[in-house]
């Protein structure tokens, strides 16, 4: 049997605090493996200090190295381990898959350290592959991968979506739980993830390529409770439910809801919500039985670029949830996308006065702002292309912090301006919630959001001098 290694990658060079999520997808494709006797071990590279040395070691004794990586950073990793494994042993298998081979496989394929790439939902295809290479048969007629043939490069059949999830097991087993259990508004946290795909539609959202627009499936409600009931056995306060949109199916979270109540099981629980979905009747359902914290997906407070979005809902929404989130003491925090495809100055201040006018209702609210990042396989790629942007042409070139790599985003017009209320409006935030970083980390934090606040308050966006050496500091210890 084959031994197979899989290999989650660093999201960053600076981890400013432990991870928070396990390797989700590794865990789920290795449970069919783990049925039918395959040995996997899983190599989360964000819990070493010294990848090179261990990854040698584990090496030794390795097939097949599968990887996972969304785009940005993570490939840059992904890279450097799949190059070590090459100079080590050139007949171990080197596998891709996640996010960014499944959204890019052709390109992902023609970088020299992928031999294979698994597009889309991995459990099934990667259990075949891997029985296949285990026999020696060949890969022509298994559904969801690519591979090269004599330098050319194939790419089979794209596969169904898994119909019942409830198949798959997060194989909690193959790390150390402990691991992921972190601190969390002073409360022991675990994050994990219950469903897949979304009703809605944004244009900028990976699901419309991954799983199709408007298309969800989630672990039934019993499974969900015996997954909250297994995290509650390690002793955690918090579960965050990483579901690209854990509430989305209303009826599934009512039953989800009276599990929990009729269980008695006493927590509280974070996900993400559509700011229209916070209506008393639903919100009072889910608080009911520990709803504590909330992202709000809110991207602007411009009706124009919401419209454009896709984003189906009104910068009124927001500012109802306010109202509500304040009402039933929910923790919130708005995102904010600024430098969206044209974008203009009147876009930009709207969406400022609509986070003005969601402080003033909840001062408490969170804000954090980004810049808008054309992720490939969604609409606003391709509107992001069509006026100017000029995508990445091959695997190294993902690697870089788009997020925060506006230079090559020639559509927007005052990209300092815009980079400096993204920090103030950061900085502004992040000293409502200083704990959140290690304690090294909190008396900088504080001094400069204070400045960050008068700046704001002030619409004070030029001569950054903080914003500068925040610049600086971070070159010199983050990637
Ligand atoms: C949790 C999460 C994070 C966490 C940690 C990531 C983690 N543990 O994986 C954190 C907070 C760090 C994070 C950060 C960011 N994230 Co994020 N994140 C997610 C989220 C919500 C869940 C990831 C997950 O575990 N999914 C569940 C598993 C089961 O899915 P999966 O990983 O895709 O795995 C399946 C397949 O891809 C495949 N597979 C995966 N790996 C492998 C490997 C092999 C060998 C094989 C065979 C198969 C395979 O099989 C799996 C099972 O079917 C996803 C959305 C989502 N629902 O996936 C966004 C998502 C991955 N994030 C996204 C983005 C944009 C970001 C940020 C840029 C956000 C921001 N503005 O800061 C940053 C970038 C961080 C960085 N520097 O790289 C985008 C990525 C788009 C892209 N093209 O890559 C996503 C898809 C969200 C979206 N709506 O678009 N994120
Ligand atoms: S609501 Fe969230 S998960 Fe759903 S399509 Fe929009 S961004 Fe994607």
């Amino acid at each position: 049997m084959l031994n197979i290694l899989l290999f989650f990658p660093k999201h960053w060079l600076t981890e400013f605090h432990k991870p928070t999520q396990a390797p989700f997808g590794l865990m789920m494709i290795s449970h069919l493996l783990t049925e039918n006797g395959y040995k996997i071990k899983i190599f989360d590279e964000r819990l070493e200090q010294n990848t090179e040395e261990l990854l040698k070691k584990e090496l030794k004794n390795t097939d097949i190295l599968g990887i996972s990586a969304q785009s940005g950073p993570q490939i840059n990793n992904g890279l450097k381990a799949a190059k070590l494994t090459r100079e080590i042993n050139s007949n171990i298998k080197i596998i891709w898959g996640g996010v960014h081979a499944t959204l890019l496989p052709e390109q992902t394929l023609k970088n020299k350290y992928v031999d294979i790439i698994v597009y889309g939902e991995g459990e099934e295809t990667f259990l075949e592959l891997i029985q296949a290479i285990d026999k020696g048969l060949s890969l022509k007629n298994i559904k969801g991968i690519g591979y090269k043939e004599s330098n050319k490069i194939i790419l089979n059949e794209k596969r169904e979506l898994i119909e019942n999830i409830d198949k798959i097991n997060l194989r909690w087993d193959l790390v150390n739980p402990k691991d992921y259990i972190h601190n969390f508004e002073k409360k022991k946290s675990i994050s994990t993830i219950t469903s897949r795909g979304c009703y809605f539609r944004c244009s900028f959202c990976y699901n419309q390529t991954f799983f199709g627009a408007r298309y969800f499936r989630g672990f039934s409600p019993e499974k969900v409770l015996e997954e909250i009931k297994f995290l509650l056995d390690l002793k955690v306060e918090t579960i965050k439910f990483e579901d690209d949109n854990f509430l989305v199916d209303k009826n599934r979270t009512k039953e989800i809801c009276n599990l929990i109540k009729q269980e008695k099981l006493d927590f509280t629980w974070s996900a993400p919500i559509r700011a229209h979905y916070f209506t008393e009747e639903f919100t009072k359902e889910i608080t009911s039985v520990g709803y504590k914290y909330c992202n709000i997906g809110a991207e602007s407070g411009s009706e124009r670029i919401l419209k454009l979005m896709k984003k189906d809902t009104i910068s009124q929404h927001y500012i109802d949830a306010a109202r509500i989130a304040k009402k039933y003491n929910i923790s919130t925090s708005y995102h904010w996308m600024l430098g969206y495809p044209t974008e203009t100055q009147e876009d930009i201040n709207d969406t400022i006065s609509t986070i003005n006018k969601i402080e003033e209702i909840y001062p408490n609210s969170y804000h954090i702002l980004n810049i808008f990042t054309p992720y490939p396989g969604t609409e606003a790629y391709d509107l992001a292309i069509e006026h100017g942007f000029n995508p990445p042409n091959n695997l190294e070139n993902w690697t870089k912090n788009f997020r925060e790599e506006c230079s090559n985003l020639v559509y927007i017009q005052n990209k300092k301006l815009l980079e400096n209320i993204r920090l103030t409006g950061i900085l502004k935030t992040l000293g409502k919630r200083p704990n959140w970083y290690r304690p090294l980390f909190r008396p900088g934090i504080k001094i400069f959001s204070s400045i960050a606040k008068k700046r704001w308050e002030k619409q004070n966006f030029n001569y950054p001098y903080d914003l500068k050496l925040i610049k600086l500091l971070k070159e010199k210890y983050m990637e």
